[in-house]
């Protein structure tokens, strides 16, 4: 008792083993001393078990949910992209690239170093203490070029329809189009945009006269480019 006394708490001191291993005073070489003395004789602190050992019967990997950034399958107008995620299931490692880049560390977002235009994929993955692995892939594409308008033309002044049509032509991936028309003599500040399609009819003017005239167009691809077309005829006559 006096031993095991002795060595829990941490100390070396000579006493008389009366013979158990050679006998005489000796320091006992067959007792090595708590490496970590802490004064009692139970267990270190920091020493309790796992309750949930990931390495004991876990085959769960961790779940990734991407919260934002471009779809799959999406298209952007940012070189730069960021997507923020997060990973539940205790992950050990998370880690993100693009394209077959090498895999670096990330936490709850990733941006991108600066793209070329064209299609990239974006990957999450992440393991846990078991080796459980998950990865989540996107595809995208880097488009910084805007689609293309150009408007026609419209109805000779002067117009007895009280009201015009316009048309124009565009290309690059269209994916929407919006329309206004300004009538100089209204009061109303400039109207917001509607969706359209070609050719456009304007409202009937409220102001039959002389009057300027501003037709707007813009269109947009699915990465957010735009472009945008306006014709401003002054002196047109609503008769
Ligand atoms: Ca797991
Ligand atoms: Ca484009």
């Amino acid at each position: 008792m006096l031993l095991l006394a002795l060595a829990a708490c941490g100390r070396v001191e000579e006493y008389d083993d009366a013979g158990v291993d050679g006998g005489g005073d000796d320091t006992d070489a067959d007792v090595a001393p708590d490496a970590t003395p802490d004064g009692d004789v139970t267990a270190d602190a920091g020493v309790t078990p796992d309750a949930t050992p990931d390495g004991a019967g876990d085959t769960e990997a961790p779940t990734i949910t991407i919260h934002s950034g471009v779809a799959d399958g999406g298209a952007t107008n940012d070189t730069t992209p960021t997507w923020s995620f997060t990973v539940a299931g205790d992950p050990t490692t998370v880690e993100c690239r693009v394209d077959g880049a090498t895999f670096g560390a990330c936490a709850t977002s990733y941006t991108a170093p600066a793209l070329a235009q064209g299609t990239h994929t974006f990957t999450i993955r992440a393991s846990d203490a078991a080796g459980n692995q998950a990865m989540v892939t996107r595809g995208f594409t880097i488009d910084t070029t805007p689609p293309t308008i150009a408007l026609g033309q419209v109805p000779a002044s002067p117009n007895p329809l009280g009201q015009v049509s316009y048309t124009w032509s565009s290309s690059g991936g269209v994916t929407s189009t919006e329309c206004r028309a300004l009538y100089q003599l209204d009061t109303v500040p400039l109207p917001a945009w509607q969706p359209c399609s070609s050719p456009h009819t304007t409202a009937t003017f409220t102001h039959p006269g002389t009057i300027t005239l501003v037709f707007d167009v813009r269109v947009r691809d699915a990465a957010g480019n735009v472009a945008a077309a306006q014709d401003t005829f002054s002196h047109y006559v609503i008769d």
